[in-house]
């Protein structure tokens, strides 16, 4: 059988195929309005995909979120944005396909063109709410449609439908290439908040150095094991793009049940007297041993500075908001002792992390720890949080933790291991490491502490090692002297519990 034999059989088919060349070019303009867009908006709020990504993990079902944090990690993140990415391309693609449909009736050259990009525009501007980079989006979508408008019109010797394609792919691919390049450099320029002119840097740039060295004095040296105060802070947040904030225009309200409801702007929070503090989070979501526990040093102004003006009464609980539809609830007395940061280890706070402000609850989970913050409200009654909501359980206290994250062979035969211990405002007080699978104990060597109230210590024991694989286990005790619960449970709902143990095989560390 011939194609042509093939398709005459399917129901429908001259029809699929008469359409295809408007299908494909319609695809390829979706592809070069998303380029258009990237292309000036960069990776922000503001790229068409970002809002599809958005609407996505507010709407995905619980259990699927929490498969993609759990066990997908970033990866789960990166496949929702490649769900956006194909959502946003089909939509635009439909938006031009339309148009293109619209000018063939019309017959005139050139209207499917503008038909085609002012369609698309508007799909970009509703998710977006984004006008200039809308325009971009229009721009790729109705070059690709001219192009395939206007090739037939040439005075070569093809078909006029061939060149129509080829003219509209060819021209779909320099749109997106030419976009993705220049986005990239227009997201790196959105970037540069991070390090843009917060001013005042001096007056706590000098404490801000000595609290480093001090850190980095009472850091272990243990090959492999982070500083104290981490080089590599995790990030975990529902964005496929993080908001990308102008402090100029952003504020800060406290609202709900106070007495009277007052607004910040970036340079009022700034003109009070900063403080640091030195503040480690940790994900409810990791895993026992993994890699979401982190130390940094912040400065901002204490909480009950902002609010107090505002006149709280004694309520039970306050609700965190962020300009990502985020939000988070937890006791109005844990935040009466929190701090508002606005600098992370001396610089403005980096964009991921929340700039240009966000909330350090001490010694809860890190979801309450909103980024981004742009409201404080006051409740009188309990409400979930956006991740309550879905059923986790992690605005309260951290569970203790003691990580293995290092092992060394030293020059004499011996074994090196050692890792990070955290037990939120409680304090860590002793780590105990067993090498024969937790039959027998002995100390490790903790850091000295650091000056904070909330902060990780790390330990290390060197032992000499048996000839066979053996199991290491370590656990923690508190400051108020409670041992690391033995018992394992899962992150979910409520963070991981159990003592991290790992096989050691001495000839092969
Ligand atoms: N606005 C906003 N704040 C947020 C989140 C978020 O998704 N949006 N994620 C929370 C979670 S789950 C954690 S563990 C911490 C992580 O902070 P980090 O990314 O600075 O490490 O931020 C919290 N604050
Ligand atoms: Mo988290």
């Amino acid at each position: 059988m011939t194609p042509t034999q093939v398709i005459d059989r399917v129901p429908g088919g001259r029809r699929v195929v008469a359409a295809l060349p408007t299908l494909i070019v319609a695809g390829a303009a979706g592809v070069a309005g998303l380029a258009g867009s990237f292309a000036l908006a960069g990776f922000t709020p503001s790229f068409v995909a970002g809002p599809v990504a958005g609407f996505l993990a507010r709407t995905m079902p619980g259990a699927v979120i929490t498969f993609a944090i759990v066990v997908l990690g970033d990866l789960g993140k990166q496949l929702n944005l490649l769900a956006a990415l194909s959502i946003a391309a089909g939509l635009l693609a439909a938006s031009a396909g339309v148009g293109l449909l619209v000018a063939r009736r019309a017959d005139f050259p050139g209207v499917g063109t503008v038909a085609a990009a002012v369609g698309a525009a508007v799909v970009s501007f509703l998710l977006t709410r984004a006008a200039v980079p809308s325009l971009g989006t229009a721009a790729g979508v109705g070059f690709v449609t001219a192009v395939a408008e206007l090739a037939p019109m040439a005075p070569v010797g093809e078909s006029a439908d061939r060149r129509r394609l080829l003219g509209a792919v060819a021209g779909g691919l320099a749109v997106s290439a030419g976009g993705f390049l220049f986005g990239r450099t227009g997201a790196k320029h959105g970037a540069t908040i991070d390090a843009g002119t917060v001013g005042n840097t001096e007056s706590f740039s000098m404490p801000v150095d000595s609290l480093l060295a001090e850190a980095n004095s009472k850091s272990l040296p243990v090959d492999g094991l982070e500083p104290l105060i981490s080089e590599n802070f995790y990030t975990v947040d529902i964005n496929a793009t993080d908001p990308a904030i102008d402090e100029s225009e952003w504020t800060l309200s406290v609202t709900g049940a106070v007495e009277e409801e007052i607004e910040y702007t970036f340079d009022e929070i700034r003109e009070m007297d900063a403080e640091n503090r030195i503040v480690s989070l940790r994900c409810v979501g990791e895993s026992l041993n993994g890699r979401k526990l982190d130390n940094a040093i912040w400065t901002g102004v204490p909480m009950s500075r902002i609010i107090e003006p505002a006149g709280v009464p004694d309520e039970c609980c306050v609700m965190l908001r962020a300009t990502d539809d985020f939000f988070e609830e937890f006791p109005l007395d844990a935040l009466r002792d929190s701090f508002l940061a606005y600098g992370m280890n001396g610089n403005p706070l980096p964009r991921k992390h929340g700039f240009p402000a966000r909330a350090l609850i001490p010694g809860r989970w890190g979801e309450v720890n909103v980024k981004w913050l742009d409201e404080i409200e006051i409740l009188t009654q309990p409400k979930d949080g956006y991740w309550e909501n879905r059923g986790w359980m992690g605005t309260g206290p951290v569970n203790t933790v003691a990580k293995l994250r290092a092992q060394n062979k030293l020059a004499d035969g011996r074994i090196e291991v050692a890792g990070r211990a955290y037990a939120g405002t409680r304090g860590i007080r002793r780590v105990e490491v067993s090498t024969d699978g937790g039959e027998t104990w002995t100390d490790a060597t903790l850091s000295e502490e650091l000056p904070s109230d909330d902060a990780l210590r790390q330990w290390v024991y060197r032992y000499r090692p048996p000839n066979d694989t053996h199991e290491v286990v370590v656990r923690a005790t508190d400051g108020e002297g409670n041992l690391q619960p033995r018992e394992e449970s899962n992150p979910f709902p409520s963070g991981p519990t159990g003592w991290v143990s790992v096989e050691i095989d001495p000839q092969n560390v």
